[in-house]
């Protein structure tokens, strides 16, 4: 008779990680053990609200009920076939997230650093065989304090010394500009330029909200440099900003779009390049893939999320509870928030040094029963799903008064 399974405790279970976890990571002293909405629940039953919603890739909330049906049904039909054969869920897949995004073509990959290098991958052979840049000159200019994953071509453009340090060599052919900068941009930008890499809003640089008119200058900055502007939505995309894309306050449309985080429903790992034809086009049999990219389960559960966003439901409560967010973390400038950046239900708090680090005040509001995420500093990330109310809203707002009081 095989042992009763005991049940480690949340301490146990910290523990239990340490000697055989790679520790890339700095967790918060909480183990989640289940989930519902905007709620999480430890393994000793403690009840959380989720303001960070696994980076944004929780939007519609933990275990959505349609989502969460999708992939039973799918589950119990087909999971994977790879794509040296069709499945029936890609074409519908295929077509709904095009149609949503106003492009023509969609590439399905898994993660969202996999997205990135696939639009970076794109983008120099369409330098090459549509724009006529010389064979491995092909140049993509990015953003100083940007964020677009962890493989080595990418951090190795990044700007942050902890994310590269220790990598390299790293992959030639990028530059770096400021963000929010057309100058610098168009400083950079040459005959040689493939692209122009953009987050149309910082996210782990603190929820950076460019000036109201950068994004149009990019893009018709890019037009006339003939080169693309290729927008990394991955974490500003799929109605966190109170938009389809962050990109529509400003009414832009880039050549490429590079989705992630939430178009997997907070089930499995879906991410896409989504793009024009002329662009997608230059892939030819063989020349790309991915074990994983375009699997049916992952399909089913994109079109899920897809049918849930071209209801514009959770665009409109993102707008709606933005508003009640701006307007509480207004209220706090001055009683320990010293400044905030904010878009939809997506919001940077650079609360003041004095009081404590980001993770100091993640790890109070962890015991007012908060879960939030420090970026850099003493700067927090409020990023709950889609679906909170607004009481839960103040609830959460509440908790940060406190805490700063405190
Ligand atoms: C971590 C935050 C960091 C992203 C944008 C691509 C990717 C991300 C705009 C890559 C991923 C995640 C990665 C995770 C923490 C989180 C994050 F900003 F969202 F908070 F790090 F900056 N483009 N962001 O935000 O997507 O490969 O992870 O699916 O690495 O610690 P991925």
């Amino acid at each position: 008779m095989t042992a009763p399974v005991r049940t480690r405790t949340s301490s146990e279970l910290i523990q239990a990680e340490e000697p055989v976890l790679a520790h890339n990571y700095h967790p918060l002293p909480v183990v989640v053990a289940r989930a519902e909405g905007v709620w999480v629940e430890d393994v000793e039953g403690r009840r959380y609200l989720d303001m960070l919603a696994g980076y944004s890739a929780l939007n519609f909330g933990h275990r959505h009920p349609a989502l969460i049906d999708a992939a039973h049904r799918q589950l119990d039909r087909l999971t994977l076939t790879s794509r040296a054969f069709h499945n029936d869920r890609l074409a519908e897949f295929a077509e709904r997230l095009a149609e949503l995004t106003g492009q023509d073509m969609v590439l399905p990959m898994n993660t969202g650093a996999e997205a990135v290098e696939s639009g970076i991958k794109v983008a120099r052979k369409w330098a090459y065989e549509v724009k006529g840049v010389p064979a491995d000159r092909a140049t993509i200019v990015v953003a100083a304090d940007n964020f677009h994953g962890r493989t080595t071509t990418i951090v190795g453009f990044s700007t942050d010394e902890t994310a590269r340090s220790g990598f390299g060599p790293f992959t030639p052919g990028f530059r770096i500009v400021p963000y929010n900068d057309l100058a610098a941009l168009q400083a950079a930008v040459d005959e040689t330029t493939a692209a122009v890499l953009i987050e149309p809003i910082q996210g782990e640089a603190g929820v950076v909200v460019p000036d109201d008119g950068y994004l149009t200058g990019v893009r018709d900055l890019t037009r006339r440099a003939d080169c693309l502007f290729v927008a990394d939505e991955i974490q500003s995309g799929l109605g966190r900003t109170g938009r389809t894309l962050a990109v529509e306050h400003e009414g832009v449309v880039p050549d490429v779009l590079l989705l992630g985080k939430a178009l997997g429903g907070g089930i499995v790992p879906v991410s896409a390049v989504v793009g024009r034809r002329e662009v997608l086009g230059v892939l030819r049999p063989g020349e790309h893939g991915s074990t994983f990219g375009g699997n049916p389960l992952a399909a089913a559960i994109g079109t899920a999320v897809v049918e849930l966003l071209e209801t514009g439901e959770f665009q409109r409560r993102a707008a709606e509870s933005g508003a009640v967010l701006r307007e509480g973390l207004g209220e706090l400038v001055g009683k320990g928030v010293v400044g905030f950046r904010a878009r939809g239900l997506w919001a940077g708090v650079d609360v003041d040094p004095a009081i404590g680090t980001g993770r100091e005040i993640s790890e109070r509001l962890m015991r007012e029963g908060v879960l939030v995420k420090d970026t850099h500093g003493s700067t927090i990330r409020l990023a709950p799903p889609l679906t909170i109310t607004e009481d839960e809203l103040r609830c959460a707002l509440r908790s940060l008064e406190k805490v700063l009081a405190a």
